[in-house]
Order: structure tokens, then sequence, then C-alpha cells
């Protein structure tokens, strides 16, 4: 059966990925993410590739205005969402707590917890009144595990992880599913927007080593969403294999 998936931050990295994975599969995708170019040119390819109907939303999900209009703009059939995926979000800067800067702190705290939530919060009375839904909250082993310099990104993703298992409280009498999928290092633009740009640093991440890549990220966003009704995968937590946890990597050489 055709769903409609909505999936913030699909401009690249896992969220364009979940995209393809889900159009592929014929269901219809709403995409969000700041760079409308790349919402439109996904559109297109998505469109054309595949059985599947794709609406564009641009907004910052930073912005609480912005968010609640993006989605009261969708028409009617459209707001009967069968998935929501909670993927936007980013890191900014690796710095020592005692030196970090409050702008990308506030970067960070605005879009992976305040973004989640508005975006949530738009979204769940309309699965509520569905009396159906999933929620699929991208978090990181860094909400596991804090790793040196990580201080305030893993604070973020430790507040998705406490927000997923409260949202799955809250919503159990509706009948809403809610899963996190905890992944650790893939190779996708998040390590150039951690390092501002620099493109050097951010290949050096993923030196000596095989990283995961973003449709590894959306296969498994796919399965969880794939499941009988009676099942809902709490949390996943998922590495490559040279990775033991948020802070371990075996690197070659
Ligand atoms: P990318 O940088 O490749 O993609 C990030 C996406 O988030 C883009 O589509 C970007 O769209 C969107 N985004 C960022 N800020 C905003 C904002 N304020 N408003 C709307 N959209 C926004 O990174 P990934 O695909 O790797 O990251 C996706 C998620 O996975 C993030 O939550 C990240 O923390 C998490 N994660 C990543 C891991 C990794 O190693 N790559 C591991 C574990 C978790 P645009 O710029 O167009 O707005
Ligand atoms: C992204 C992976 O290792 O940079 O959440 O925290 S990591």
């Amino acid at each position: 059966m055709k769903r409609i998936i909505l999936i913030t931050g699909a401009t690249a990295g896992f969220g364009k990925a979940m995209a393809i994975k889900f159009a592929a599969n014929g269901d219809d995708i709403i995409i969000t993410g700041r760079r409308t170019n790349r919402l439109d040119e996904l559109k297109s390819h998505l469109e054309s590739n595949y059985n599947t109907s794709v609406t564009c939303l641009n907004f910052d999900v930073r912005n609480e205005e912005e968010v609640k209009s993006a989605i009261n703009s969708l028409p009617d059939p459209q707001k009967k969402i069968d998935i929501l995926v909670n993927n936007a979000g980013l890191a900014s800067g690796l710095d020592p707590i005692q030196s970090g800067s409050s702008e990308d702190w506030n970067k960070m705290i605005d879009t992976n917890v305040k973004g989640l939530l508005y975006v949530s919060q738009a979204i769940i009375p309309l699965m509520i009144e569905n009396k159906t839904g999933h929620i699929i909250n991208i978090g990181s082993t860094a909400g596991k595990e804090v790793y040196p310099n990580g201080n305030v990104y893993c604070a973020s993703k430790h507040a998705v992880d406490a927000i997923t298992k409260g949202m799955r409280i809250d919503l159990l009498p509706h009948g809403i599913k809610v899963t996190q999928i905890a992944p650790g290092a893939a190779n996708t633009e998040f390590s150039t927007v951690r390092f501002h740009g620099d493109k050097e640093r951010a290949d050096a991440a993923y030196n000596g080593y095989q990283p995961m890549v973003a449709e590894d990220i959306a296969e498994l966003v796919f399965y969880a969403s794939s499941l009988p009704k009676h099942l809902c995968i709490n949390d996943m937590v998922v590495t490559s294999l040279a990775q033991a946890n948020s802070y371990l990597i075996h690197r070659e050489g």
C-alpha cells in the first residue's frame, strides 16, 4: 500500500537516500530542507524514475512559525502522514567545552532538539486524528556515549534519545510507533558541515576505515518502517564494522 512519508533534511546524506529508497518502494514523499534547488532536483529525479508523487516543503526546522505554516500548507490528503522521519540535524564544531562557540552550540541545540520538537508537534496531532503513524528519530551513537570535544553535539543527541523515549510513552494510547535509529560514523556532508566547510578535515574523519554510507541508514529506516503493525523497533544502534562505540574507531595504517 502507498504510504505518505515526510522526511526532514532530504537535501543531502541520510534524508536524500531515504527519499530514494521510499520512492523506489512506490511511496509518496514529502521532502524538506532549506536548499530549494536541491529539493526541486530531487523531486524531478524521483518523479521521473519512480512511481511516486513528491511534495517539497522549504523551511528551517529552527523556525517554529515556518514549520507550522509549511505543514498547514499541505493539501488535506497529504496531511495523512504515515511516517515522519526526523532526520534534519548537524554538528557544528568539535571543540573542548571551555573554548566552544555559543554560535555553534545554539545551532546544534536549535536544530537537533528544538527543530525536532517543532516538526513533531506540527505532525503528531494529524497522526492522532488518523489513529496511526510512525515517528522515526535519527539519533546517534553520540546520544549513547559522550566523546572528547563532542560535548554539546552529544548532549543534543542524548536529548533525542530521551525525547524518543518520552514520545513513545506519551503516544502509546494513540497507537503511534516511535523508533530511534542511532548511527555511528557515516560519510555524508555531516563532517564538512561540522568543520565549517573544511573539506580536508572532513575527509580525514573517514581515513583508514570503511565508514557507513547514507544508503546503509536508508535501508534500516526502511526496514523499521516496513514491519507488521504490531511490531515496533524501539531503538537501533548501528555502526560500521570498524567502530566499537561513539569514540573508538579502528583505523588501518
Ligand atoms: P548531511 O549534512 O549530509 O545532511 C543534513 C540534512 O539536514 C540536510 O538535508 C540539511 O538540509 C538538513 N538540515 C540541517 N539543518 C537544517 C535546518 N536548520 N532546517 C532544515 N533542514 C536542516 O548530514 P547527515 O545526512 O549525515 O545527517 C542527518 C542526520 O543524521 C543528522 O541528524 C545527524 O546528526 C545524524 N547523524 C549523522 C551521522 C553521520 O556520521 N553522518 C551519524 C549519526 C547521526 P539543508 O541544509 O538543505 O537545510
Ligand atoms: C554523528 C556521528 O561520531 O560524529 O552523529 O558523533 S559522530
